[in-house]
């Protein structure tokens, strides 16, 4: 829902810490994300309808009844089609480039030459290299782990065959990108291909061009996401449920906070080591500080969170606040989603702004380049600089509020299949059965940033808790998982009491919360894989697109959430949008990704910025696909047998 800046901060965000720093920032006279979106009001029309042309430069044009095409002849459909297409190549950028550097950090490893990274889940790395069919015979585990790494490095360039990822995805599904055409043959090359595509005067047939832009999305989900999510874990662990705590409440008044944000767990995970370092808690107890505090904002936050239990301070909008709170020694940053207003707000503070990845520099920050064979000196070293920074914090001006919530993450597909299984042996069917049975409607991921264009956290918290009353199991990750978990939606024991009965039911029966925290945004690859191995243990149809499912963003900003979006919709699922993208200036192009597509793929976007209504259009599909299911027959409630479930499908 837009919200009224003007009127007071108040209305900023659901979350009261929110509120109350907006308010002392303004005091100070220390403008943040929402005093910046008002001074940019009103948004230019061309660009949210998506008919601003700037990909040549006879332009830039712009399309009005006046002038219906560009100077090249361009019309509507086409230029809002580029546009489209370059934020998809983007996303997907993003994601696989953070994909690969964790690939090259598995290759040094494997070589000797990883430092103090080590691989930290064997197991993973065994069902990964069989599942690629790399010969494990006679091998050691590092000879396996360089293979794996040089096959994944494959995927990034061309290739002839497409990328052998994508046979993770049911074969069904597999099958309609083959028939569409829409396979990927590398990342680099699909986003090459779509950057090229939309150069001047290359393609032009909008539906030509969304179904290629489909394809690059199908290169981030599939393939780029799929090996980032892959290879953190085998470098760092699979996720397990771990407890924590999230708001800037989790800031400590007596130590050294040191906040990591970005996206690449490398770093963070040295640090999240180092900072129990003995010779460091030593150092830290010389320096006055009762420990060393590290805190996580956006994705860096969820990869910490969901494998050392490191507490969040916040999400996207709440980076600027951190520093406001007048309590942080240093904040260490990388790549993606860090505001370039950072130093500004620093330079009001003591706060050491620390840029650490080769590719991206912020003006006026400190730049120590991070590298993999000295990570742990690297973040002993700037844990070290950060303690010589507590004597500085001026401890009038601290203002740390008092919101923080406990909250359990770390629910990967692994420990999904282990917790449903019990003890004995791993398996999807209890919840297959509940959702067959009805106990539970259907499985809704919500995922996504903040954006000052809505009242902040209102919108996930709304839909997640309208949802899970309905019966309907929400997966969670990236700041979508951070506005949940402040209101508590992520402790099993408060979500509960907000579950619908029969939801509540199943979830105590096998000991999983109704809101599962899954992990950062290019784990996202986890909520396919659910989606998959739902369907994989029967009795739901063929493909994704018969699940009872669907993907939501209610406050997504990002070119990442573009792509995520596309990938979703190609893989057969119903997206629902808080606001649209920026295709309302075509007709054409609007109604194929929000009407056409569902005949294509099965899955087609909907933007609905009222939560509540959200969560209706959600069950109404949800509904609608258990009728075509057959499940929704009113049947007693009793366990199948082998033969009727093959019946059902
Ligand atoms: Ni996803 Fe994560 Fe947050 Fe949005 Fe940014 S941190 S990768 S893009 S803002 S969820
Ligand atoms: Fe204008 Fe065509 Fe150039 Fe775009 S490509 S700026 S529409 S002339």
């Amino acid at each position: 829902m837009a919200v009224d800046l003007e009127k007071s901060s108040q209305s900023v965000s659901s979350d009261p810490a929110i509120n109350k720093l907006v308010d002392a920032a303004r005091t100070d006279d220390i403008p943040t994300v929402w005093d910046r979106y008002l001074t940019q009001q009103p948004q230019c029309k061309f660009g949210t309808t998506g008919v601003c042309c700037r990909l040549c430069h006879m332009g830039p044009c712009r399309i009005t009844s006046k002038a219906p095409v560009g100077i090249c002849g361009a019309t509507a459909d086409t230029i809002v089609a580029r546009n489209l297409l370059r934020e998809i190549a983007a996303g997907t950028a993003a994601h696989s480039d953070h994909g690969r550097m964790l690939v090259k950090t598995l290759k040094l490893v494997s070589e000797g030459k990883g430092g103090e990274y080590k691989l930290a889940d064997i197991r993973r790395l065994h069902e990964a290299a069989a599942f690629f069919e790399i010969e494990m015979e006679g091998k050691s585990d590092l000879e396996i782990a360089g293979e794996l790494a040089d096959f994944f490095m494959e995927q990034f360039a061309y290739s002839n065959e497409p990328n052998p990822t994508l046979k993770l995805a049911p074969e069904k599904t597999q099958a309609m990108w083959k028939k569409l055409e829409i396979e990927p043959h590398g990342v680099d090359s699909a986003i090459v291909e779509l950057m090229h595509r939309t150069h001047m005067g290359v393609d032009h047939d909008y539906k030509h061009l969304i179904m290629g832009g489909l394809k690059c999305s199908l290169a981030d989900g599939w393939v780029g996401s799929m090996v980032a999510t892959t290879v953190s874990d085998i470098l760092f662990g699979t996720p397990k449920p771990i407890r924590s705590k999230v708001n800037l409440g989790v800031l400590a008044e007596d130590k050294v906070n040191i906040i990591v944000h970005g996206h690449e767990p490398t770093l963070s995970e040295m640090l999240a080591i180092a900072s129990q370092d003995p010779e460091m808690l030593a150092y830290a107890k010389k320096k006055g500080s009762n420990g060393i505090n590290i805190a996580g904002i956006c994705c860096t936050a969820n990869e910490v969170l969901m494998r050392h239990g490191l507490p969040i301070a916040g999400n996207f909008l709440q980076q600027e606040l951190a520093i406001l709170t007048g309590a942080v020694e240093m904040m260490i940053v990388d790549v993606q989603c860090v505001m370039p207003s950072l130093p500004e707000v620093t330079k009001c503070f003591h706060t050491r702004l620390v840029s650490t990845s080769e590719i991206a520099q912020t003006f006026n920050a400190e730049q120590i380049t991070f590298d993999v064979e000295k990570g742990y000196e690297h973040a002993k070293h700037l844990i070290r600089e950060a303690l010589d920074n507590f004597a500085n914090r001026d401890k009038a001006r601290v203002r740390i509020p008092s919101e923080s919530m406990d909250l359990v993450a770390g629910f990967s597909n692994e420990t999904i299949f282990h917790m449903l299984g019990g003890r004995f042996r791993s398996t999807f069917r209890p919840l297959n059965d509940a959702i067959i049975d009805g106990r539970i409607r259907g499985v809704v991921g919500i995922v996504g940033c903040s954006n000052p264009k809505v009242r902040t956290d209102d919108a996930h918290v709304t839909l997640a808790t309208e949802l899970i009353k309905r019966n309907v199991i929400v997966l969670q990750t990236g700041c979508a998982a951070i506005a949940c978990a402040k209101v508590g939606l992520l402790t099993p024991e408060a979500a509960l009491e907000k579950a619908g009965d029969s939801l509540r039911e199943v979830c105590e029966a096998v000991g999983i919360p109704p809101v599962l925290h899954m992990g950062s945004c290019v784990d996202n690859s986890r909520i396919l894989m659910a989606a998959t191995n739902v369907l994989n243990e029967g009795g739901l149809g063929q493909d994704l697109s018969d699940l009872p499912v669907a993907g939501a963003a209610p406050e997504w900003m990002s070119e990442k959430a573009v792509a995520i979006g596309h990938y979703f919709v190609a893989s057969g699922m119903l997206v629902v949008l808080g606001h649209p993208l920026y295709v309302s200036g075509s007709e054409n192009v609007e109604k194929l990704l929000t009407e056409e597509m569902e005949e294509i793929t099965g899955g087609k976007f909907a933007w609905e910025p009222d939560p509540v209504k959200a969560a209706d259009m959600i069950c109404e599909h949800i509904e609608k696909k258990r009728d075509a299911l057959g499940i929704n027959q009113k049947r007693e409630r009793k366990l199948l047998d082998m033969k009727e479930r093959r019946e059902l499908e």
